[in-house]
């Protein structure tokens, strides 16, 4: 049977292990943007790919289209856009219900958006995917699914993943 000690020594180790997992967490690559507003990392693919393809990409690689969770994060994104007609996909989409727009690992509707003018219009009834960037303003769209576009992928922290 353990002893008390044996107890304390294996109940420090356990600690120690969390505590340079929790470190890890919130560190990422240096080409990756960290968010630690959603505890996640954010790269930025500028090939363009439909969004079903897009998506198909990121979660080969461990992750999905990114969740934008507030104005800062947003804001931080927009920096991407470098040209004034670009459009960078991102994994808000109403392609489940038409007109409630939700991000990928959610079932309510997103509470934070920046929608730009008149949008979503879900445009010729067929505009299910959202980017950010919308002509020239900075701003969300609705755009076809179908529509190549750059993309934003996240990975999602471990911290997040197993809270
Ligand atoms: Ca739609
Ligand atoms: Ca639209």
């Amino acid at each position: 049977m353990a002893s008390p000690q044996n107890k304390f020594t294996v109940a420090a180790f356990l600690l120690a292990l969390i505590a340079v997992d929790a470190t890890r967490a919130f560190s990422c690559d240096h080409s990756w943007l960290k968010s630690a507003e959603s505890k996640s990392c954010v790269r930025y693919f500028p090939e363009a790919k439909p969004w079903h393809q897009a998506r198909s990409f990121c979660q080969a690689n461990g992750g999905d289209l990114v969740k934008i969770v507030s104005s800062r994060m947003n804001n931080r994104l927009y920096r991407f856009l470098t040209n004034r007609y670009q459009q960078i996909y991102i994994g808000l989409h109403d392609v489940t219900t038409e007109g409630k727009f939700k991000w990928l690992d959610e079932t309510q509707e997103a509470s934070y958006t920046d929608w730009g003018e008149n949008s979503p219009d879900n445009y010729q009834s067929g505009e299910d995917c959202t980017v950010m960037g919308y002509y020239t303003r900075k701003s969300w769209n609705d755009v076809p699914c179908w529509h190549g576009n750059a993309f934003f992928l996240r990975e999602v922290s471990w911290y997040e993943a197993f809270k």
